[in-house]
């Protein structure tokens, strides 16, 4: 019997009795479309993995979408470090009869969000999702197979304690950037400074962590790539459902440049935006450093 370890190569490949040889993250995205395809509530799937809509089986359309990021921070797998799943659920927009839903189904704005939450792999597995009443937590119980409510009504604290940006980029960013981060470090114990640099390069783990301890993350815009000018991270499957899980735990998520991520409507399935977002009065400080109040 292959141990785990042999199924899961050293390459995040997953070996299926040693012939269907997939990266893990491919293997997520082919499992997650399996499943949901037939799950009867869908009528389309946008995928990170996958460059246009994905259809649903026929004879299962059904009237919501799903917006997925089948494994986020893939990066991190090979050196053991916490992964996630992240999703986005609209209702369809075109016509309520059954059959395929459109690209415009897919394109909507966050605030139109029905559901939105993560799954995160690390010391314990967990599902964080709200479906407009507050974001509910609950912990896997891998000895019966059932995920538990351990985290009712999460709260993101009002208070950072962490801040989180990879400041390998810090020569590419914007002064507002560059000052608020210098800002966070300096020492001022009566206000909590400096708070704790913390940086996964997992949305869903630092989201996670900032979301349970408070805290901030920001993946600006920078000049770094001419062809990212708005940063890396995608709207429809990042920025948007952790918008949603934020704005229900009583946090903030912005663009920094005067957008709050919810009121953007997609343009394209992988439309990237810059992403500031996590604990109310250090996204408010971002934004006034920003816009040069402070
Ligand atoms: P960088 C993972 O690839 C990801 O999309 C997010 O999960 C993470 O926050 C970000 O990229 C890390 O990007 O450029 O800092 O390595």
């Amino acid at each position: 019997m292959a141990g785990l370890a042999d199924i899961i190569g050293l390459s995040g490949k997953i070996n299926v009795q040693g012939e269907n040889v997939q990266k893990m993250d491919e293997f997520a995205n082919n499992t997650i479309k399996k499943r949901m395809s037939r799950c009867g509530y869908l009528c389309a799937i946008a995928s990170e993995e996958e460059d246009d809509v994905v259809p649903v089986a026929e004879g299962y359309e059904g009237k919501y979408t799903l917006a997925i990021d089948p494994l986020d921070g893939s990066s991190n797998i090979d050196v053991n470090v916490s992964i996630g799943t992240i999703f986005s659920i609209h209702r369809r927009r075109s016509s309520l009869t059954m059959g395929q839903g459109t690209l415009e189904d897919l394109l909507q704005k966050g605030s139109e969000q029905v559901a939105a939450g993560y799954i995160i792999y690390g010391s314990s597995t967990m599902l964080v999702f709200t479906t407009g009443d507050g974001v509910q937590g609950f912990t896997l119980d891998p000895s019966v197979g059932e995920f538990y409510l351990s985290h009712p009504d999460m709260k993101i604290p009002e208070r950072a304690k962490y801040f989180s940006i990879n400041e390998g980029n810090s020569r590419f960013w914007d002064e507002g950037i560059s000052r608020y981060v210098d800002y966070v470090k300096d020492v001022d114990e009566a206000d909590g400074r400096p708070l704790s640099a913390r940086y996964i390069g997992t949305l869903v783990s630092d989201f996670h962590r900032n979301l349970i301890a408070g805290g901030i993350f920001l993946y600006p815009k920078d000049k770094k790539n001419p062809q990212l000018p708005n940063g890396k991270l995608r709207l429809l499957y990042e920025a948007a459902p952790f918008a949603f899980l934020v704005q229900q735990a009583g946090g903030r998520a912005i663009t920094g440049d005067g957008r709050n991520i919810l009121n953007i409507v997609p343009e394209s399935l992988h439309q990237r935006v810059p992403l500031i977002i996590g604990s109310k009065r250090e996204v408010d400080m971002v934004e006034n450093f920003l816009l040069g109040r402070v």
